[in-house]
């Protein structure tokens, strides 16, 4: 039964996770697209729209997103997503640093495909943010740098590509030209099987990418815009793709930056060489900063540890001790305007009873 959704990533999991509905006459369905409020959702009768909002609305985290697994009302109307299938995983960023809410961008995904531009200059603190996110949805990460065409000596591309993997310790580095199609078998062993997700900013090839992926072009490219992460986006939603060969692929709106979101164990692996530095800091609170007996400084003055990575690492770590303790602030001040309202609730029931008597 709805093994016709297996392109989509069905499995017998999902059937076990969705068997609770069946009696409900709810049919299976997975997010493949998310807009405004609507989402669309393949079934095995078809793709339906529905409304993105179930049990608790306004909870950002509470709303469906591209990827998700969904029990829908195959007759109502409106048509409304009844329940979301517990998630496996989760890409999720703060949406701005003034409110410190989480953005699930994609679910229920295996692959965090980290796309990096070779046409501008390496950024490599944005790609350690990507990937403290990346780790930190439970999704293996890969970075991919696109444009390789664009560098044609070999030396520099090297050089670039250990810059990367030098701030990528576990992870794959692949370079890729979807222009010359060069470096693709690689990635395309790699989406084949799964769910993978497209991430980066805005005009690194990643629908590019999608397009050599699914062998059409099924997501516009627009045509070369001189600077990375500037101007339009030209993808604005975030879509889900079931390859010919097998593998789901999602393609997602370039993300102009990506903010922490209680991601300390992501950043914990991105800079793993470092923490396992720390454990032979004399001191287990060591800051690392002058302290003696520290083990990373004296791998920075070693020349093992770029300074760079330390103070990224730094710079991480504090973002995201500062977005917890916010989130946690917030939470405790929700929790206590809950509190007073069913406070307010409960005496005022009690003065209708009264009232009645
Ligand atoms: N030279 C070269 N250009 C490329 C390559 N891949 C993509 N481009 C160009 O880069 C530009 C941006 O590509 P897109 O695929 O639209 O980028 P995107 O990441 O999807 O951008 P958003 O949808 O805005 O997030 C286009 O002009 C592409 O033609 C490549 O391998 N080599
Ligand atoms: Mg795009
Ligand atoms: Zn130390």
């Amino acid at each position: 039964m709805f093994s016709a959704l297996a392109p989509y990533g069905w499995d017998e999991d999902w059937a076990d996770a969705f068997a609770p509905h069946t009696a409900d006459g709810l049919l299976p369905g997975r997010v493949i697209r998310v807009d405004r409020g609507q989402c669309d959702i393949v079934t095995v009768g078809g793709t339906v729209r529905a409304d993105t909002e179930f049990v608790v609305p306004r909870d950002p985290m509470k709303v469906v997103c591209t990827g998700d697994w969904v029990a829908v009302d195959p007759g109502g109307d409106p048509r409304y997503v009844r329940a979301c299938l517990p998630r496996r995983t989760a890409f999720v960023r703060s949406t701005s640093s003034k409110r410190s809410e989480g953005q699930i961008l994609a679910a229920n995904v295996d692959h965090a495909v980290i796309a990096v531009s070779l046409a501008v200059e390496l950024d490599l603190g944005r790609v350690e943010r990507f990937l403290a996110l990346a780790w930190e949805s439970g999704a293996q990460p890969v970075v991919v740098l696109t444009k390789a065409d664009l560098v044609p000596d070999p030396v520099t591309l090297a050089h670039l590509v250990q810059d990367v993997e030098t701030s990528a310790p576990g992870v794959p580095v692949l370079t890729v030209s979807a222009l010359h199609g060069e470096g693709l078998d690689v990635l395309v062993a790699l989406v084949g099987s799964g769910t993978s997700v497209l991430l980066g900013q805005s005009g690194a090839g990643k629908s590019t990418l999608a397009n050599a992926l699914v062998g059409t072009d099924v997501m516009d490219v627009q045509a070369a815009r001189d600077v990375d992460g500037k101007g339009r986006h030209t993808t604005t939603t975030r879509n889900l793709l079931a390859l010919p060969s097998g593998g789901v692929l999602i393609d997602t709106p370039g993300l102009r930056g990506v903010g922490l979101y209680d991601a300390g164990s992501g950043v914990g692996q991105v800079f793993s060489e470092i923490e396992q530095l720390a454990e032979r800091c004399r001191f287990h609170d060591c800051a690392h900063e002058t302290e003696p007996g520290c083990a990373v400084r004296s791998a920075v003055d070693g020349g093992e540890l770029p300074v760079r990575r330390l103070e990224s690492y730094r710079k991480l770590v504090r973002e995201n001790q500062w977005i917890v303790a916010k989130t946690d602030a917030r939470l405790r001040s929700e929790i206590k305007k809950d509190w007073k309202r069913k406070g307010a609730e409960g005496r005022a029931a009690m003065q209708a009873k009264r009232g009645r008597r």
